[in-house]
């Protein structure tokens, strides 16, 4: 139980996400579900930055595209920890395609193009340790215990 609390996502608010606002709104819904954040950062990203992280579409016909998409301005990133917090995130954000996204999740309520989908969520518990580290320094995860934690375990 211990371990599973502990499990970290990398989340991000893509360039559309913070011009249309919606920063916030998706902070909202990781909090209010009881998960953790241990990290958060705006940036700009570089294109190589972008390249690295999306390294396993590199072969996409949609890829330079995406690259494009995602260095169009800046964009939130955060760490979020706890129980299952890789599958729930993705639960959460809905599927890739926002056709397929079911409305309550956050592309379905939030996007239409999958082109424009507004945020990205690790895959699996090891993309989401590799994220991390790929957009976080160690100092700028933080470790901390809510105090209200132990009435959401
Ligand atoms: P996800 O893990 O949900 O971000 O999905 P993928 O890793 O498969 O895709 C990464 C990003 O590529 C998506 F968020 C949007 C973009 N993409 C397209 O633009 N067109 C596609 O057909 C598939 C993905």
């Amino acid at each position: 139980m211990a371990d599973k609390r502990s499990e970290r996502t990398f989340i991000m608010v893509k360039p559309d996400g913070v011009q249309r606002g919606l920063v916030g709104e998706i902070m909202k819904r990781f909090e209010n579900r009881g998960y953790k954040l241990v990290a958060c950062k705006m940036c700009r990203p570089s294109q190589e930055h972008l390249e690295e992280h999306y390294r396993d579409l590199k072969s996409k016909p949609f890829f330079p595209g995406l690259i494009t998409y995602m260095t169009s301005g800046p964009v939130v990133c955060m760490v979020w920890e706890g129980k299952e917090v890789v599958k729930m995130g993705r639960m959460m954000l809905g599927a890739t395609n926002p056709l397929e996204s079911n409305p309550g999740t956050i592309r379905g309520d939030f996007c239409i193009d999958v082109g424009r989908n507004i945020c990205h969520g690790s895959d699996s518990v090891e993309s989401g340790k590799r994220e991390s580290s790929h957009w976080f320094k160690e100092g700028e995860i933080q470790e901390w215990k809510p105090a209200e934690f132990d009435w959401v375990y």
